[in-house]
This record gives C-alpha cells, sequence and structure tokens, in this order.
C-alpha cells in the first residue's frame, strides 16, 4: 500500500457496511443477487432490445448524449439497445476524462431523459453519483461537495429561470476537491457532457456490496446528510418495488418528482422501470396542465407525487379535459396523505391510489393491489420486504403494542446502517444493534399496515403540552374552505411556544373564533387550539415538495 489512498480506495472511508453475517444472510435468502446495479440496463437491453426505453418530447423528440438512429425514419423513443449503448459510452467518456471508479460525482441534473444515461455511465465507470435536487443552491451543493470529496460536477446549463453553470462557478471556487464541471446544453466556460463519450474496451470490475450511489437525506433539519446506497441493496430495492407493483414492458413511467429523489428513482420508479423494460417519460413542471398533457401524449400507466401535487391534481380535474385513462397507478407519498383527501383521489382522476411511506434511508411501505379502499386510504402501506424488521417503541425504546403510538425503527436488506462521513450523527441515529430511528411517529395494524401519525419533532410544546402538528392539520383539514393547513410552533414569551395555522383556502378565510368553534365542535382538547391564524396563498415546499415547516416557522 501506498502512504496515500487513491481516490479508488478511500470513498470506503466513513462507509458503516452491512455486517457479515447480516449480509451473508440477506444473499442466502435471495435478496441480494451479487450484481451491479449498471446491469439492471444491460439485462433489459438483452431481453427487449427494440422496446422504447426514452420517450420524447415534440419539442425535443431524441435526447443529447443518445446518437441518431442508424435508420433515418426509425421511431423517435430511444430504445433500450440504444440507451445501453450511451451508458457504456458515458462509461468510457467519464474514465478517459481521468475521474477513476470510486470517485464522486455530484450531478444536479432537472427532469430530462439524459439523467439515465448519465446515472448508468456512472454506475457502470464504478463511479459514484451523488444525486443531489435541482432546487439545491450552493449551502448544499458546496456541503455535498466537501463531505463526498466529489471531483466532478454535473449540471444542465439552465432550468427555469436559473443559470446552474453561476452556481458550477461558486461552488468550484470554494469546493477544493472539484476538478470538472459537465454540462449538458450550452457549456460556457465548462466542458459540455456530449463532448466526452468515448469507445472503450472493458470496464471495470464491480463488487456488488460496494456503494453504487449516493442519496441526499430528506431531513428538515440542518445541513443535508448522505446515504451511500450498495449495488446489492439498491438492485433490490427497485426490483422488489416493481414486482410488488406489478410494472410490466407494457408500463409507461412518468418522472414527476425531482428524479435524483429515490421515490420517482427506485421505488420502483426509473430504476424499477428499466428493471421490468418499461418505457420513461420526464417531466420538468409538474403543474397539472404539463402533466395531463405528458400524461395523454405518452398514454403513463404510473406516475409518483407527494400529497400536495396529488390534491393539486384532483381538484384541476374540474378544468382540465385531457384524456387520462391510460393512469392505472397514483403512487402517492413522501408526506403524509389526509383521509379526505386519499378518498378524493379515485372519483376525482380514476385511478388506483397507492399510498408510499419510504425514506431515502431504505424501509419502504406500500399499500397492496389486494388491500381494501379502508386500508389504502388510511395507512401508509406494509413493508416492501419479508427481511424488513419494523419495531414500534416507546421514550424508553420498549415495544409498544399494535395499534399505540411509537416511533418506527427499522433495519433490513436495503436500510443504511450508517450515515456516510457522520459518526456523531449515528451515534444517535441507530441503536446499538443497528435499527435505524426514523424520528416517525406510527401505529401499526396487525396486519403489518402502517399508520404515520407524525414525527417526533413535529410537535409544538406550548407551556408543556405537547400538540402533534399532524393531528390538528388533519382536523383543519376537515373545515370546508380549507385547501392546505399547517400547524407550527412560534416562540411565546410565557408559553415558550404557542400554536399558528397557516391555511390555504378556497373562498372567504375564516376568522380564529370560528376556527376554533369548529375544532371544539369536534372534540379537540382546548390547549390544542390555534393561537394564531395566518392565510397563505400557498404553502412553501421543500426541494421535493413536501411543505416546508421551517420556512412557515419562520414567517409565523
Ligand atoms: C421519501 O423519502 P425522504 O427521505 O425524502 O423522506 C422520508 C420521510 C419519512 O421519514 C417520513 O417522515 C416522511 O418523509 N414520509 C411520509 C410518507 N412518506 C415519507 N410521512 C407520511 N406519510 C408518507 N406516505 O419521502 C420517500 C422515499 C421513497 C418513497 C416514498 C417517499
Amino acid at each position: 500500500m501506498t502512504s496515500t489512498p487513491t481516490a479508488a480506495t478511500d470513498h470506503r472511508d466513513g462507509f458503516v457496511p452491512f455486517p457479515a453475517d447480516l449480509a451473508e444472510q440477506y444473499r442466502r435468502n435471495g435478496y441480494w443477487a451479487g450484481r451491479p446495479l449498471g446491469d439492471l440496463l444491460g439485462d433489459a437491453a438483452r431481453q427487449w432490445p427494440d422496446r422504447p426505453a426514452l420517450l420524447g418530447e415534440p419539442d425535443r423528440p431524441r435526447p443529447e448524449l443518445i446518437p441518431a438512429p442508424a435508420e433515418p425514419n426509425a421511431a423517435p423513443a430511444v430504445t433500450y439497445a440504444e440507451l445501453d449503448a450511451a451508458a457504456d459510452r458515458m462509461a468510457h467518456g467519464f474514465l478517459a476524462l481521468g475521474i477513476a471508479p470510486g470517485d464522486r460525482v455530484v450531478v444536479q441534473l432537472p427532469n430530462v431523459p439524459e439523467f439515465v444515461p448519465v446515472l448508468f455511465g456512472l454506475l457502470r465507470a464504478g463511479i459514484i453519483p451523488v444525486l443531489t435536487l435541482p432546487a439545491h443552491r450552493r449551502a448544499e451543493i458546496d456541503h455535498l461537495s466537501r463531505l463526498s470529496g466529489a471531483v466532478a460536477y454535473v449540471i444542465a446549463d439552465r432550468f427555469g429561470d436559473f443559470d446552474y453553470r453561476t452556481l458550477a462557478t461558486e461552488v468550484t471556487a470554494t469546493a477544493p476537491t472539484l476538478r470538472h464541471v459537465l454540462v449538458l446544453g450550452d457549456p460556457g466556460a465548462f466542458t459540455a457532457l456530449n463532448s466526452i463519450p468515448a469507445d472503450g474496451d472493458s470496464l471495470p470490475e464491480i463488487d456488488a456490496s460496494d456503494i453504487a450511489l449516493m442519496l441526499v437525506s430528506g431531513g428538515t433539519t440542518g445541513l443535508p446528510k448522505l446515504i451511500a446506497r450498495t449495488h446489492d441493496d439498491y438492485t433490490y430495492n427497485a426490483k422488489e418495488s416493481a414486482r410488488v407493483c406489478e410494472l410490466t414492458p407494457e408500463d409507461v413511467y412518468l418522472a414527476t418528482l425531482p428524479v435524483a429523489h429515490n421515490f420517482p428513482l427506485a421505488c420502483p420508479g426509473v430504476l424499477g422501470t428499466v428493471a421490468t423494460g418499461g418505457a420513461m417519460a420526464f417531466l420538468s413542471d409538474p403543474s397539472p396542465e404539463s402533466a395531463f398533457a405528458a400524461v395523454e401524449r405518452h398514454r403513463v400507466t404510473v406516475t409518483a407525487v407527494v400529497p400536495p401535487l396529488a390534491q393539486l391534481w384532483c381538484v384541476a380535474t374540474e378544468w382540465e379535459e385531457a384524456d387520462l385513462s391510460s393512469l392505472r397507478l397514483l403512487q402517492v407519498g413522501g408526506a403524509r396523505l389526509a383521509e379526505v383527501n386519499a378518498r378524493e383521489v379515485v372519483p376525482a382522476l380514476g385511478v388506483r391510489l397507492q399510498q408510499v411511506f419510504g425514506m431515502a434511508e431504505g424501509l419502504l411501505n406500500y399499500t397492496r393491489a389486494e388491500d381494501s379502499d379502508d386500508l389504502v386510504c388510511t395507512t401508509q402501506g406494509r413493508p416492501l420486504s419479508p427481511a424488513d424488521e419494523v419495531r414500534v417503541v416507546d421514550g424508553d425504546g420498549e415495544e409498544v403494542a399494535d395499534g399505540e403510538e411509537g416511533e418506527l425503527l427499522t433495519r433490513g436488506p436495503y436500510t443504511l446502517r450508517g450515515y456516510y462521513r457522520a459518526p456523531e450523527h449515528n451515534s444517535r441515529s441507530f441503536t446499538p444493534d443497528g435499527f435505524y430511528r426514523s424520528g416517525d411517529l406510527v401505529r401499526r395494524l396487525p396486519s403489518g399496515h402502517l399508520m404515520v401519525s407524525g414525527r417526533i419533532k413535529d410537535v409544538i410544546n406550548r407551556g408543556g403540552e405537547n400538540i402533534s402538528c399532524d393531528e390538528l392539520e388533519e382536523h383543519l383539514l376537515a373545515y370546508p374552505v380549507v385547501r392546505h393547513a399547517a400547524a407550527v410552533g412560534i416562540p411565546d414569551a410565557t408559553l415558550g411556544e404557542k400554536v399558528c395555522a397557516f391555511l390555504v383556502v378556497d373562498g372567504d378565510m375564516p376568522t380564529l373564533a370560528e376556527i376554533k368553534t369548529f375544532l371544539t365542535e369536534r372534540g379537540l382538547a382546548t390547549y390544542k387550539l390555534p393561537d394564531v391564524l395566518r392565510q397563505a396563498d400557498a404553502l412553501p415546499v421543500t426541494a421535493v415538495g413536501k411543505i416546508d415547516k421551517k420556512a412557515l416557522a419562520a414567517r409565523g
């Protein structure tokens, strides 16, 4: 060994692997197949070479990075064989630039089809993508580049009215390890992504227990953390999700949420679609107008949204006239879908609803096709894998009975054992026997279905009384004109915190007195009633579209 670790060896510093005995068990029981994640695409190309993989848009029928088809009259969609070849050329191109297997590359792309050859190119070269969201800005990108020790940053030239090349100029000036900026579109002072594809003979051998990619934690406090997902665990995550969601080669998946997020990426998302030979379309604007047009144009069968978007889509069916009849499954997750809103989905959109309660850290819960309407509308599903271990515990770490509220702890074949390079944080976020403390409050039914009742920290402490924001919001949503509701704690000299409720309404804003009377009539305890009521045109959202409580509290 030389004294200076090479990039290829040091990527495992600060990675917390699965313990050997459990890993062996996951392999023996067939959860882990020992195959690199990049093989999902190779396998699909062998099985379905001529099936459409990436669907183009009317103004951009063929994505960049994919060579023009050999036959001039070929269909506009990119086939699996073409996508596979493009991913190989990207892999050789990254290596030719001097980016080595094990190096980290920050990827920040909007929802465009080019995301797929870039991702698979990196995976096949053994280079580790750090998947950031389009909404991340200097603070996050600088932090994630440093934490991962990334050597390159992949961006699109612009998206909406934001120029990522300006951000890249700022970040390369401060993040010490970034050597390359690769740009989709007009590169400006940097390197064009479409100038790098290259031919080559061999790609590196990949150890399936090694890190495949890094996801960014969705945590609402502090700077994001990195979640290293292995080839074994993420392949299982995507394939098993595709199986549970009954994806087939006939499915058309629409990536509506930012595709770097675990939900549209692998639950079953893009990777699950690749694993089953379906087609993919990419939406950069999730407004009902553009989403519904995309559903009609591509005959989309499956997509995933967050609850605020599901609500917006339901309302929009009143005026949007696009044909949504191809849609068979609407996955809703990422935050709690109130029962009243869940019950609206089927009549408004005419699709099957699936609730998904997941986390970038691993554990996924899905409602299943065979579940009753009540289970689908009132629970957030049950674990994906028979090997998922779930404990629901009280404040002392003791398991509570079914139906009782407690914190969800979990470990399993696709749940992380520690955040990347975060030992201090890990000592708090994991139990000594390796269970991840999710911070989510849930109740488990005897069937194994979970009902999410809130976050341990999403509680307002009003003069010593704890108020669950989720509970209060559910009641507020029952008020006729209320479309969205969010409760936050705001500082108060006497009580410590008091309750501030933000409402988005269709019609006249109720007064505080009207709301208090309504909630009291619903049987809510007096100490839980809002002290302050504020009207909002819209609630601020996080990078993936969940309601941003931090921003609201600051406004309170
Ligand atoms: C998904 O992943 P993240 O990492 O952005 O956020 C995870 C957290 C969970 O711990 C929970 O607090 C919340 O988001 N959450 C839900 C939920 N789904 C996620 N809370 C209530 N109900 C739900 N259905 O958000 C994510 C990852 C993969 C699939 C789906 C969502």
